[in-house]
């Protein structure tokens, strides 16, 4: 299996660090991070602040328009980019969409922006100033925001969870099929400096973290090296990890003594046909449906919040409603029963395209008729409406009333402490009011 280490910030080219960015689907060129004392931003001192664009507030006096764009949120960063250049602004698109289809976001903007910000956002800002905007700018992927403290004092009063969200590393060494981080980052996993991330949280009043890692335990020794960090800093803290953690008994007393409560965690199937298919590495290894690293795990009290994708090629409506039983009976606090969705550019959207099984003439996310949830392929043991169905019913019943009741009785994990209670009481009824929010949402307006 191909997979490369972790690449450290070490070496990296501080001068060139650019001030930067954005996240949610529209956002605005300015500001989010403050710079290191001396480093010019030149994002703040030339371009007016574009805030809520969607209530079109600034619009008269904007510059430059700068849209992150995923696969979910593409239609409508489309759409939104339409707007502002039919009134004049230039528009700038980035983000995960840009950079795994460039030829389908690229008649969309005025520039595209390809991979992270950090490396050429200064240049197309300068570019921008001058009015020589590039039709495309190429950066790599890499270590977040090197020197770069994030301003959240920007996020106040707009309705953000009350967690702190934060960076120890992008991307993952594994090679998973449908997996849009695994193309992105090309299999490699870029870790930020211990220090930074731990002078980050010092500055928080708010003492629980959520690490938007897309695999934190990417790296054991690199992970290691953080939680040591942050067993004085008295956090609790949750991230997303792959399951091979519970392979590592002193990675899991490290975790457990520096306040981790859980993690979001990859199960993604029962079936070992399923996870070869995949290419599920981290899964594999003497695997016994979960059975030890279960164990493991919650003898250390960990939450989890279990990930399933449902439709693989080995997958019926039996192992379906199996993987439900699973869920139940391992108590998950809570429980992701995703459809396999599969996202432009991944070896997953490849093979099905070649084997024609691709719905909605394969760019679903851009077909009128498609909707958040349904099948965009014909799986191979049911219909993509049975699919559709079974994925809405399993996730139904998962977070019925009855069943947030029933896993709430696990004294090792769920209502193990006063936090964990908290987390699980706190959380589950916002997620039971997810599933019928966003089942079936559309992705644009027209
Ligand atoms: C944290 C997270 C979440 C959190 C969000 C928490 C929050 N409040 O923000 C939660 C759990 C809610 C979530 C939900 C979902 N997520 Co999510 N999430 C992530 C994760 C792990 C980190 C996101 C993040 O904050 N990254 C840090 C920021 C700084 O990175 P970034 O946005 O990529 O931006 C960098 C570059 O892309 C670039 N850039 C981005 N935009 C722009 C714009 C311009 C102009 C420029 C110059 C540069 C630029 O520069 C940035 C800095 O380097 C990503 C994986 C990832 N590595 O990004 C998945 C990810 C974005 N999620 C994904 C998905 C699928 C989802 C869900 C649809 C899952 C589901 N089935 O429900 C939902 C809904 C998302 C939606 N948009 O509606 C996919 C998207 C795939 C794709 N092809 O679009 C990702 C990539 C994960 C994956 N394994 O594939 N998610
Ligand atoms: S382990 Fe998770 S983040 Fe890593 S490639 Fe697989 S699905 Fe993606």
């Amino acid at each position: 299996m191909a997979s490369k280490g972790p690449k450290k910030a070490d070496g990296f080219d501080l001068s060139q660090a650019p001030s930067h960015l954005l996240r949610r689907c529209v956002q605005y060129a300015n500001d989010l991070f403050s710079r290191e004392p001396g480093a010019s931003d030149l994002t703040k001192q030339q371009f007016t602040v574009l805030a809520a664009v969607e209530q079109n507030e600034g619009m008269s006096q904007t510059d430059l328009v700068a849209i992150t764009a995923e696969t979910y949120t593409a239609r409508r960063a489309y759409e939104i980019s339409a707007e502002f250049r039919r009134r004049g602004v230039r528009v700038i698109m980035g983000g995960f969409q840009p950079t795994l289809i460039p030829e389908e976001c690229a008649p969309h903007a005025d520039s595209l922006y390809i991979g992270d910000a950090e490396f050429l956002w200064k240049e197309a800002i300068e570019d921008a100033q001058r009015g020589s905007l590039k039709p495309v700018y190429r950066a790599k992927a890499g270590i977040p925001q090197p020197h770069t403290l994030t301003r959240r004092d920007l996020f106040r009063g707009k309705g953000y969870l009350p967690v702190t969200l934060m960076q120890f590393s992008r991307g993952c060494k594994y090679p998973c099929h449908f997996c849009a981080v695994s193309v992105f980052f090309e299999k490699t996993q870029y870790v930020r400096q211990v220090r930074e991330v731990v002078e980050e949280i010092e500055r928080q009043e708010r003492k629980f973290v959520f690490f938007v890692d897309d695999n934190i335990c990417s790296d054991h020794a690199a992970l290691k090296e953080l939680c040591r960090a942050l067993i004085p800093l008295r956090i609790r803290w949750v991230s997303q990890g792959s399951i091979d953690m519970a392979h590592d008994e002193e990675l899991m007393e490290l975790m457990m003594k520096s306040g981790c409560l859980g993690h979001v965690v990859g199960f993604e199937s029962l079936d070992p046909k399923n996870l070869k298919d995949m290419k599920k590495a981290p899964n594999l290894p003497a695997f016994s449906r979960y059975e030890k690293e279960l164990k493991v795990i919650r003898s250390y009290g960990m939450q989890l919040w279990a990930a399933f994708t449902l439709g693989h090629d080995h997958d019926t409506l039996a192992s379906i409603r199996e993987t439900l039983q699973f869920a139940m009976e391992n108590k998950f606090c809570f429980a992701a029963f995703n459809i396999l969705v599969p996202y432009p550019n991944t070896p997953l959207y490849r093979k099905l395209e070649t084997e024609g099984r691709l719905l909605y003439g394969g760019k679903w996310w851009l077909h009128p008729e498609y909707r958040f949830n349904y099948a965009a392929f014909r799986p191979k043991n049911m219909t993509p409406d049975e699919l559709t169905e079974a994925c809405f019913e399993v996730r139904s019943r998962f977070n019925s009333m009855g069943s947030i009741v029933r896993r709430l009785f696990d004294f090792k994990t769920n209502a193990r402490s006063p936090a964990s209670l908290g987390i699980y009481l706190g959380y589950n009824p916002i997620f039971r009011k997810e599933v019928f929010k966003k089942h079936g949402m559309r992705f644009g307006l027209a």
